[in-house]
């Protein structure tokens, strides 16, 4: 038996799309061949703007914690949720979106029908272990017309995606290390969440999932 049956990059194969709406596709281990660009910038944004855990505007301290890059950054307080082109911890800029981020959304929103995507806006998520993310849609941003391309790395996560309306039942999606999911037009305002996250140490992130979503915001 080889080495490389243990070896995530050698073994799964990218790009391949699943489809789970009539706009929404998983490109199954489609960031794989950028981790080594995404990784060092990341360390980087993180290290400038580093992750917190913010407040909805009902007064709870949300279970993921939060950070941005890019010319806009989410974030939630007691005073609702909103972009700022300021991170409101440091008063300065949030740092930039690195170049590889970019190049990923940009080719994964074209392999899911969405040409010539350019963010302008990267939320990123950290779960650790019991760390959630309840149903929501995203709609603080301006620009519906674009897609939302969201990056899976570290620790197996099970994604729920739902329908138009809270109540409707979500299909559950897992989502690996390198998994990419993009969803837009008729599917763009669709409910989604993350299940709790199950214990586990990943062999290249650790005890965590890192979620990063990449956004037109502005
Ligand atoms: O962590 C995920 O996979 C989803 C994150 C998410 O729903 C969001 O940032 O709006």
């Amino acid at each position: 038996m080889s080495l490389e049956l243990f070896d995530e990059a050698a073994t799964r194969q990218p790009p391949r799309a699943e489809q789970i709406g009539p706009q929404t596709f998983v490109l199954r281990a489609f960031a794989l061949p950028f981790i080594d660009d995404l990784l060092p910038p990341l360390r980087a944004v993180l290290k400038a703007a580093p992750l917190r855990r913010m407040m909805t505007p009902g007064g709870q301290t949300m279970s993921v914690a939060l950070s941005n890059c890019g010319q806009l950054g989410w974030t939630t307080d007691t005073h609702g949720y909103r972009y700022t082109p300021l991170d409101p911890r440091t008063g300065q800029p949030w740092p930039a979106l690195p170049e590889a981020f970019q190049r990923l959304a940009h080719d994964a929103a074209a392999l899911a029908g969405f040409a010539d995507f350019t963010p302008d806006a990267c939320l990123i998520n950290r779960y650790v272990p019991g760390a959630r993310m309840s149903l929501h849609q995203d709609r603080n941003e301006r620009d519906y017309s674009a897609p939302i391309v969201s990056v899976s790395l570290g620790l197996p996560a099970m994604f729920q995606m739902g329908g138009q309306q809270r109540s409707d039942r979500p299909v559950r999606v897992p989502l690996l290390h390198g998994d990419v999911m993009v969803w837009g037009g008729v599917d763009r305002l669709r409910f989604h969440g993350v299940l709790p996250l199950r214990e586990g140490v990943h062999s290249v992130m650790g005890a965590q999932r890192i979620n990063f979503t990449l956004r037109k915001a502005g």
